[in-house]
């Protein structure tokens, strides 16, 4: 009888497992396949059109009535490539100096990547160069080096604090051949699009829905260095007294990086 009880207990532990990581999988999938879609959307409406056709005000109100489309994200803003000898008469056209994530003056770089256009809830990025964050940075220039969707390392996001991951598209001059070697992408790049995966807010508002949902704990993992998991999701750590664990794989779309799942049930079954 006690051996039945723990299969069935183990079977339902891999299910509810297998559901979540499905479903989170699916969630993330949509919402890169759409900042995808609005990177094209700004390279054709600010890059391919002269006068550009996409301003702040264009910007905050096409991504607000597209939000729905990105149920996983805090919003999106784009940070415009700029060069240090460009920085003069791009702050002058502006008519603000770019800042440091610590909310500084930005100090001469060879280039920088300040906010120019941002949803209306990512507002505390305008001006932002977003090459002054470690975790952006390294995103920045992975993701036009590859071309690909890219994310960070988990880390506590500007603005709330909570922990989660960003998300970069790297927006490429009209022109670049599909085959263009690492070289000739950097030298194409015009600017980044991105926003961040507000996990520990939007992902337990996703799992909280589920049924089944008090009887056990989940935790996510970035585990690209498999000796040392960094914690993306969970608040309860995991009682390692309690019987049964299930690691469901998750696929978040960036190759560079591998993320999992892990469950567990709260009370021995
Ligand atoms: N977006 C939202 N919250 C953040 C953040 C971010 N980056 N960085 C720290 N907290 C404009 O890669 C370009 C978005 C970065 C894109």
């Amino acid at each position: 009888l006690r051996r039945e009880t723990m299969d069935r207990a183990e079977e339902r532990l891999v299910s509810m497992c297998e559901e979540r990581a499905r479903m989170l999988q699916e969630q993330f999938g949509v919402t890169v396949n759409h900042v995808h879609a609005l990177a094209m959307l700004i390279s054709t409406f600010h890059f391919e059109k002269r006068p550009s056709a996409i301003d702040q005000d264009t910007f905050a109100k096409y991504t607000a009535r597209t939000s729905f489309e990105r149920p996983l994200l805090n919003g999106v803003a784009y940070a415009q490539r700029i060069f240090h000898h460009e920085r003069e008469m791009f702050e002058r056209q502006q008519g603000w100096i770019m800042n440091t994530m610590k909310r500084e003056a930005a100090p001469p770089q060879d280039e920088y990547a300040p906010v120019i256009f941002s949803q209306d809830t990512l507002s505390y990025l305008a001006r932002i160069d977003m090459m002054s964050g470690e975790e952006d940075r390294e995103n920045i220039l992975r993701a036009r080096a590859t071309g690909k969707a890219v994310l960070t390392n988990p880390f506590r996001l500007l603005g709330s604090n909570h922990l989660g991951v960003v998300l970069t598209f790297a927006v490429y001059r009209p022109g670049l051949a599909v085959d263009a070697s690492v070289e000739q992408h950097v030298e194409a790049t015009a600017g980044y699009l991105g926003g961040a995966f507000d996990v520990e807010s939007l992902v337990e508002n996703l799992l909280s829905k589920l049924a089944g949902n008090q009887d056990i704990v989940v935790n996510v993992y970035d585990v690209t260095n498999a000796s040392e998991p960094m914690a993306m999701y969970g608040t309860q750590s995991p009682d390692g007294k309690i019987p049964l664990l299930h690691v469901s794989t998750l696929d978040f779309g960036d190759p560079f990086r591998r993320h999992e799942m892990r469950c567990r049930y709260k009370q021995k079954p």
